[in-house]
């Protein structure tokens, strides 16, 4: 099939990597709905995908990946920067050549037998100037439907491109055989390259994700004076109309699209606030015209956690799922064709297929104890499927930030909410972002693990340069800067129970939040930063779930004698980056310690 592009650098690279896997076939992927529907139409047939109930779920196709292969490799994961300094000590390091050497012989022929597909795609709305291009060749068509949704896919994106330009990054994934022992996914930020080979699992494969979105183009965020970050972008519509827009980071798993796609307790929604999503998982800032920070969702759908999603927990994502969507390693209700999984109701389907194929009893196979869908079991949902989904979502100039929040999963230690004293102080709080490991994980529970702007997986880059871009945007944006704040959802009372009800009721911190931005709310100074007034926490409505004025002060409440320890686990953990840390990280770090006595 002849090359959708007139693109010297496109077409030199594709013949490349077609003599490199020499696949019997190469399909360009144009975007057009007959063509994908083609190839639904052809992985079904081969048993790569199963279709779902079409009354129920229009569109809905299911997927289940070898059994070896369910997560993101974090082990396998390289940084392959000609330098091992860039790479940076977070990240796994392996010198271009070498890995080049090491991977060519497991590409090479890799394709014989198969197909090779080529995805042109747009990260970021088409037309939009902070948008990048990728092509990932791929020999999996559930890659090739998933990046349908997750990006703007097709000749469009060629156009974006242009006929010249150099400036797109080459993702080259092979399934190969699925052998864990080979799989391997690097990034060579140098070159714009991607090789992912022998997973079949998104995070993995999905190369405008995390590759991409993240890796590469926090690499090309330095160079090029933006920032790619593992933030979600939401909007809050207050009662007068008025939008502000607020991005969040926070560690995997803890909740980025239920904050995401929050739903504000009633008593908000009566006098008319209303949240609206931009992206749950990554976001591109930028310096626009005006001063102000920007952001854009780089992607066009959502990868989410299936577990622990339902009607209660986020409503919005569940209807997101309801057509036009790909679930992975879910279980699946035999009887009407239609998908469960643990955390959706209390009803596990009897007549069902758990996540690795095997026919169950669903309800007696729970009660043994075992999960149906795998505890990472995903659906790969378009975004305009969003009941909440803003319609700034394909602004090309993209939304203006007004605050940026962390977060981590801390029994103790974090309050509730506090604001960072400036952009330095604030670029300190990310940095010493971290969650306390639970029991859900293997390993020791209440483990403290550091995970930076929840940027540890997917910094492309030496840690120590990313915080020292992260100063450098301060000082560009000035008095234009977003407000920094820190927030933990997750204290536990001395019984191990979460103290806050999260979920939409966040909305009563994000408000206090907004109030700051505008001037509107007094804080606290604290050793740690400004917290709001107890008080100046709306508690209206939450008195059954036991939240008092008192509650409030108790999750407001810094510890010294904690803090101390955790200003020596920081100092620590910086002793890692060695002589790239930022002095003024340790001059905040010399700060905090003062004002802790
Ligand atoms: C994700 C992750 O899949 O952060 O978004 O792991
Ligand atoms: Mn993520």
């Amino acid at each position: 099939m002849a090359s959708l592009t007139k693109n010297p650098n496109v077409n030199k690279w594709v013949e490349e990597m077609v003599a490199l896997t020499k696949p019997d076939k190469i399909v360009w992927i144009d975007g057009s709905d007959e063509q994908l529907d083609e190839l639904r139409k052809e992985a079904l047939s081969t048993g790569e995908m199963i279709e779902l109930n079409q009354e129920k779920l229009p569109g809905c196709l299911y997927h289940r990946t070898k059994v070896n292969d369910v997560a993101r490799v974090e082990d396998r994961t390289f940084i392959c920067s000609r330098s091992e300094e860039d790479a940076g000590p977070t990240n796994n390091w392996c010198d271009p050549k070498e890995m080049y050497a090491k991977l060519t012989p497991m590409y090479d022929g890799v394709m014989k037998g198969r197909t090779m597909y080529v995805i042109p795609y747009s990260m970021g709305p088409i037309g939009s100037p902070l948008a990048k291009v990728g092509v990932e060749l791929t020999d999996s068509i559930y890659v090739v439907l998933n990046m349908d949704i997750m990006t703007r896919v097709g000749v469009k994106a060629f156009e974006n491109l242009g006929d010249t330009s150099d400036d797109f990054v080459r993702g080259l994934h092979s399934k190969a055989d699925i052998d864990p022992e080979k799989r391997y996914i690097v990034h060579f930020p140098e070159d714009n390259t991607i090789w992912s080979i022998n997973s079949g699992y998104g995070g993995n494969v999905l190369l405008g994700k995390k590759c991409f979105a993240l890796r590469i183009a926090s690499f090309q965020g330095k160079n090029e004076g933006w920032m790619a970050e593992h933030m979600l972008i939401l909007g809050i519509q207050k009662p007068n109309g008025d939008i502000k827009y607020v991005t969040a980071a926070f560690p995997s798993a803890c909740g980025k699209t239920n904050l995401a796609m929050l739903i504000p307790p009633e008593s908000y929604t009566k006098k008319g606030y209303k949240v609206t999503t931009v992206g749950d998982d990554i976001a591109w800032l930028k310096q626009g015209e005006d001063g102000r920070l920007y952001a854009i969702n780089p992607e066009n759908g959502f990868f989410g956690v299936a577990p622990g999603t339902n009607v209660k927990s986020n409503f919005n994502a569940l209807e997101s799922t309801k057509k036009n969507t790909i679930f992975t390693n879910v279980a699946i209700n035999n009887d009407d064709m239609t998908v469960w999984w643990e955390g959706l109701d209390k009803n596990p389907p009897e007549n069902a297929t758990e996540w690795k194929g095997a026919k169950v009893n669903g309800k007696e196979y729970t009660a043994e104890g075992n999960k149906l869908a795998h505890p990472n079991s995903r659906f790969t949902a378009p975004a305009i499927n969003c009941p909440c989904i803003s319609p700034e979502f394909n602004n090309p100039k993209g939304v203006p930030i007004s605050a940026i929040v962390f977060g981590g999963r801390r029994a103790k230690t974090a309050p509730l909410v506090y604001q960072s004293f400036d952009w330095q102080h604030g670029t300190f709080v990310g940095s010493i972002m971290a969650s306390e490991t639970t029991a859900a994980a293997a390993g020791a529970v209440g483990v403290v693990r550091r995970d930076p702007m929840a940027m540890l997986p997917f910094c492309g880059y030496h840690m120590g340069d990313y915080w020292a871009h992260w100063l450098e945007m301060g000082k560009k944006l000035g008095d234009k800067a977003p407000l920094i704040f820190n927030v933990n959802w997750f204290r536990t009372d001395d019984e191990g129970h979460f103290i806050w009800p999260g979920f939409g009721d966040n909305m009563r911190v994000l408000e206090w939040i907004i109030d700051r931005c505008e001037g509107k709310a007094d804080a606290v100074e604290t050793a740690i930063g400004y917290e709001p007034k107890p008080e100046d926490i709306n508690i209206e409505g939450l008195e059954s779930d036991g939240i008092t004025l008192d509650v409030i002060k108790g999750l407001l409440d810094v510890d010294k004698a904690l803090w101390k320890t955790e200003a020596v686990g920081i100092r620590e953990f910086y002793g890692k980056f060695g002589a790239k840390l930022p002095k003024e990280m340790t001059e905040e770090l010399d700060k905090l310690e003062a004002r802790l006595g």
